[in-house]
């Protein structure tokens, strides 16, 4: 847990998730969760039955819980609250306790570059479906204690769609484009090659050089902290009814 901060607030509200594009275009590309039980303050344990033996609800509750919370930034009640939601989503198409892309699309809202993107980063073991760990470590990137380090890391891995270790301009430019296309906008080609030539230069990147490396980028956030300043969700912890 060294990298969480400790000192988060816990304001009660929504999920929604914000990864700004790269400056200086200013059209933030947003993913919306889907609606949490925030508003249902009492513990509805039947919901997750539906999914889970008692036994394998009361594990996770009891041990795992725990044991995530210590390898992420979240508390054993967080964990918890995020076990409902993984598992809610896991079912959309096929109850099978794994989130699938179109399983994913759906919660998060619809298909497009940006969500696919993220699929790809989350589901790390690159087999095709997320798992409730792999999940776990992706939203933890969105806890309000993640360090600024992990919400860069994981920003610069959803540009650096080949996984080069360094932006391309080509990779900017179809976030770009996606992210125009989420709000009904588009732009000339000649207009969108001419806004990312302006943003590399911008951030001092050469013709010659391989593109945005994460030094860079890190650099560019400490510039212009809106781009992960959204990156946070607040996760609802309901009451428990027993302790
Ligand atoms: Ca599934
Ligand atoms: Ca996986």
């Amino acid at each position: 847990m060294g990298t969480c901060n400790s000192n988060a607030n816990k304001v009660a509200g929504g999920t929604k998730v914000t990864i700004q594009p790269l400056p200086p275009d200013g059209l933030p590309a947003t993913v919306k969760l889907p609606p949490s039980k925030e508003s249902s303050p009492v513990a509805t344990p039947q919901l997750l039955t539906r999914h889970l033996s008692q036994r394998s609800m009361n594990k996770l509750l009891a041990k795992d819980a725990k044991r995530f919370a210590g390898e992420t930034c979240f508390t054993p009640d967080e964990v918890t609250a995020l076990h409902d939601t993984y598992f809610k989503i896991s079912s959309i198409q096929d109850d099978d306790g794994l989130i699938n892309l179109e399983e994913f699309r759906r919660a998060v809202g619809h298909g497009s570059y940006f969500i696919d993107r993220m699929f790809t980063i989350i589901d790390k073991d690159k087999n095709g479906t997320i798992d409730f760990n792999e999940y776990l470590q992706a939203m933890s990137a969105f806890s309000e204690r993640a360090s600024v380090l992990q919400k860069t890391r994981f920003c610069f891995d959803v540009y650096n769609a080949s996984g080069s270790g360094y932006i391309s301009k080509s990779e900017v430019r179809e976030m770009l484009q996606a992210s125009l296309k989420d709000r009904g906008l588009s732009l000339d080609p000649s207009e969108l090659d001419s806004l990312v030539d302006k943003t590399f230069e911008s951030m001092g990147i050469t013709e010659q050089s391989r593109g945005i490396d994460f030094q860079t980028f890190s650099e560019m956030v400490k510039r212009y902290p809106t781009v992960i300043s959204n990156m946070t969700i607040t996760v609802p912890v309901r009451q428990r009814a027993t302790k």
